[in-house]
């Protein structure tokens, strides 16, 4: 990062009401969608400054006061259980040092800028052992749970979010308008027809709920792996981060995105397509932790976790083909064909969970009873 960078984050930094004062900035964490900043400060505390992208996140006060409603409800319920170290377990934003009362301010191009306290002593992983995959069913069947009898409506922070039916719209029109000229590649792959041919039977989340089978709840909706904070001296998990689009949505989001990071044996950038297995050894663990902590689950709900499971990679590959075909407008890409290179891993991913369903569903029954 080169010094007036560094010199305006730094200054943006003093715009939050933050205890000491900042002494260094560096970049964070590896998002697709905000640009993420540790600023290290003279105080008890260091910090992560965030410029929120509001192309994606159009109504930044929402986003806001749902995680404000989120985390307030979260620290509440730590305090009267008295967790110990509660202040680690979850997010805190900080106030805007104008008066506004505000957990964000604007710089002078109009971008969103927001700061919480980094959690000390805190790291993400990239793989998980049974005991690392079954705190994870654990925290956000929890997750789900703590917030059950959230007293707050909030809103769709990004209306359609795990919408099905409404990405595969997306994508056709994607198709259609062909933007960046890229249809010729991507037929070369077999991906768009693979997706077509599967999009009845994925869009079955849409059908429970208007049969009324399929009640939404609120839920993390981006719970990848790497937005869980593991305590660095192997004290389990702290807490679950980027709550930005915590929303209304059906439990698979939580369960399947999940595994959808977890339980792929490479990264979701990987090239190596053929080397992509569903982890039956993360979806096991993880699947007990879920259900256990997860008390609300209806019998329709629980039945349709393999499907799940299968649905967050195929969302996933629809949505990186889509915008590989919109020409990389919407995810941070670090070369031409990134997006392509996701789709393939992704789909490659969608196609070996579906190759287990039968045996996640006797996983599923057995634990059932
Ligand atoms: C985005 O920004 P990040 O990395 O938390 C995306 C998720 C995708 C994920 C794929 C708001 O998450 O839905 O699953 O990339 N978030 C948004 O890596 O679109
Ligand atoms: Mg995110």
């Amino acid at each position: 990062m080169d010094a007036a960078t560094s010199r305006r984050l730094l200054s943006l930094s003093s715009l939050f009401l933050m205890e000491g004062r900042a002494l260094g900035v560096e970049p964070l964490g590896s998002g697709l969608i905000n640009d993420t900043f540790l600023v290290r400060s003279s105080g008890p505390e260091d910090y992560v400054l965030q410029r929120i992208n509001d192309s994606v996140f159009r109504y930044v006060p929402l986003l806001q006061s749902n995680i404000a409603a989120v985390t307030g409800h979260l620290r509440a319920k730590l305090l009267s259980a008295g967790v110990e170290d509660a202040g680690r377990r979850v997010l805190r934003f900080l106030e805007a040092a104008d008066g506004s009362g505000n957990s964000f301010v604007r710089d002078e191009n109009g971008g969103w800028w927001r700061m919480s306290v980094f959690i000390r002593g805190s790291v993400t992983r990239d793989a998980l052992d049974a005991a690392g995959a079954e705190a994870a069913g654990l925290a956000f069947g929890g997750f789900e749970e703590q917030l059950s009898d959230l007293p707050a409506t909030l809103g769709e922070t990004i209306p359609h979010f795990h919408d099905i039916e409404f990405r595969l719209e997306g994508f056709r029109s994607s198709l259609a308008r062909d933007a960046a000229g890229r249809t010729g590649e991507i037929d070369a792959a077999g991906l768009a027809e693979g997706i077509l041919r599967y999009a009845d039977e994925m869009s079955l989340c849409g059908r429970l709920h208007r049969e009324g089978k399929l009640p939404k709840r609120i839920c993390h909706c981006d719970p990848k792996l790497n937005n869980i904070l593991f305590d660095a001296s192997g004290g389990g998990i702290l807490c679950v981060i980027d709550l930005d689009t915590v929303m209304p949505s059906f439990v698979f989001s939580d369960f399947g995105d999940f595994l959808r990071t977890a339980a792929n044996s490479l990264p979701e950038d990987s090239p190596e397509f053929s080397g992509i297995d569903f982890c039956m050894d993360v979806f096991r663990p993880f699947a007990s932790g879920y259900l256990k902590a997860a008390t609300f689950l209806t019998p329709a709900e629980k039945e349709n976790l393999p499907y799940a499971a299968c649905l967050f990679p195929y969302m996933q590959a629809v949505r990186f083909l889509a915008d590989y075909l919109d020409g990389d407008v919407y995810y941070r890409t670090s070369y031409p064909g990134h997006n392509l290179v996701r789709a393939r891993n992704q789909w490659a991913l969608f196609l070996s969970a579906r190759s287990k369903l039968s045996e996640m569903q006797d996983f599923i029954n057995e634990y059932n009873g």
